[in-house]
């Protein structure tokens, strides 16, 4: 795929799926796979920092960024988990908290100790035009606890500690398509499909 930004090569039917996350990328196929648009991978070379201060502003800024450099319409996604003992962290430094999931996991609980385990995975979407232009946000949350010790080999990331009571799974024992009903991920798609059509072809 061609990276540059290349405006008599642009591709009003193709949909770059901004993110370098390959678990995050299969979901948000999934959510994208009735649309009848032709998704790509962002090119690898194409390195957002993301200098945001929420998931909102990040998740712009992943979307326009790649929109621009490609030269086609970008979705992107932000997200983390905010844990309520720890004020809301790692939040928006979610993979800054580590080098690995495993990593990133242990850390979390030996911070939050024998503290509160309440807290919530967040996700905000945002799609720009291949100029630039922010035309769709959406965010959704999914609240839940944090379990001792990981549980389940499904999902990605923080799935393996994040229990959800009402099904009494963590993410990660969970099936695929139930996650992708229930999730924060699924509330900030649930929010933005009925006008994804619509909006993309404007
Ligand atoms: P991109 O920015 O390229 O999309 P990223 O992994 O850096 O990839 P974020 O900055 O949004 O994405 O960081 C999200 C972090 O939260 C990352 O560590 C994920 O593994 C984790 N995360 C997000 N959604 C999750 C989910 O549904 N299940 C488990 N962990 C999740």
């Amino acid at each position: 795929m061609n990276s540059k930004s290349n405006s008599n090569n642009q591709n009003p039917k193709t949909l770059v799926v901004a993110t370098g996350n390959p678990g995050k990328l299969k979901e948000m196929q999934a959510y994208l796979a009735d649309l009848n648009w032709e998704l790509k991978l962002k090119p690898a070379e194409i390195d957002i920092e993301e200098t945001g201060d929420t998931f909102a502003a990040n998740a712009c800024l992943k979307a326009s960024q790649v929109a621009q450099a490609t030269g086609n319409w970008a979705i992107a996604d932000d997200s983390g988990l905010q844990v309520d003992a720890l004020g809301g962290a790692p939040g928006i430094y979610s993979a800054r908290y580590g080098k690995t999931d495993e990593e990133r996991i242990g850390r979390l609980l030996r911070e939050l100790s024998n503290k509160n385990r309440a807290a919530q995975f967040m996700c905000a979407i945002a799609i720009a035009r291949p100029d630039g232009t922010i035309v769709l946000q959406s965010q959704g949350t999914c609240r839940g606890e944090i379990l001792y010790t990981p549980r389940g080999t499904a999902g990605f990331g923080y799935d393996p500690i994040f229990y959800v009571p009402a099904y009494q799974m963590t993410f990660a024992e969970m099936p695929p398509e139930l996650k992708h009903k229930i999730s924060h991920r699924a509330q900030a798609f649930q929010n933005i499909l009925p006008q994804l059509p619509l909006v993309l072809n404007s």
